[in-house]
């Protein structure tokens, strides 16, 4: 995988969809720091100003055009949770995307595209190196896998132990979609059975049991009224 290093960029995704075109399928666009990082729905994604610390990288994806799935954000949150546990920290997914440790959010994904692309942009924000503060000034529970191994991560071998484990998988992901990653996307999702709350958009919420993930990669959740709903994008709150 074709690697760009920036040392401060806005945003790793920003730069990765102005620089789309040009640039290779399975490319990562990687900053020492951001000073514009987001999330999803215009959220900041805390990045320090601490250089290199952590990790800010966007990753470019060109699928041919027949692989239209819409989990390959699912797909990379497998690997990161592997990854991690190279680092013997177990992880939990909470659906889509977000990665946890003991219930507090270490990595968050985010996939962009605009009409333009012919394929989209990864972007990917990991606390590796935060101090205990910093994880506490974050407005929702936030760890670092410094302060959970209590020693110094160095970005660059994450980085590409990431890559590694990314490279592994990603062809047989191409062709059979999520369903070859389905088994290993549920062994790290805690919340099966739960009672669970899921935000549809701003002001649409709804209640149920999480029932199963499905095999598009899909929320089906049991409603009060015993009826299935499937959701396809949302966040758990
Ligand atoms: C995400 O959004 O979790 C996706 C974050 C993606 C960040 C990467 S960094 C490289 C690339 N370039 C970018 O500009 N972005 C990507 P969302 O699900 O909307 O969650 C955002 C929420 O997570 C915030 O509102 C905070 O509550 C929380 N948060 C912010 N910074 C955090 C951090 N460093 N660690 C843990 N939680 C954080």
């Amino acid at each position: 995988m074709k690697k760009v290093f920036f040392e401060e960029i806005t945003s790793t995704n920003d730069y990765a969809k102005e620089h789309f075109a040009e640039t290779e399928d399975k490319t990562i666009i990687c900053a020492d720091n951001q000073t514009n990082g987001h999330g999803r729905l215009g959220r900041k994604w805390i990045s320090t100003n601490a250089k290199g610390l952590n990790l800010y990288t966007s990753l470019v994806l060109k699928p041919p055009k027949e692989c239209a799935y819409n989990n390959f954000t699912q797909y990379v949150s497998v690997v990161l949770c592997k990854v991690l546990e190279e680092y013997g920290v177990n992880a939990n997914i909470k659906w889509p995307n977000d990665i946890l440790v003991n219930g507090l959010k270490i990595c968050g994904i985010l996939a962009e595209r605009t009409s333009q692309m012919n394929g989209f942009v990864i972007g990917i924000g990991v606390n590796l190196n935060l101090t205990k503060e910093e994880t506490e000034s974050i407005d929702k529970p936030a760890i670092s896998l410094n302060l959970i191994l209590n020693k110094k991560i160095d970005r660059d071998e994450f980085l590409e132990k990431f890559c590694t484990e990314f490279e592994k998988n990603y062809d047989k992901f191409l062709t059979q979609g999520f369903e070859y990653i389905r088994e290993n996307y549920l062994k790290r999702i805690n919340f099966l059975g739960r009672e669970i709350s899921v935000s549809l958009n701003k002001d649409n919420k709804i209640k149920g049991i999480a029932k199963d993930i499905n095999k598009d990669g899909e929320l089906v959740l049991v409603l009060p009224d015993q009826k299935e709903q499937v959701i396809i994008s949302g966040e758990i709150n």
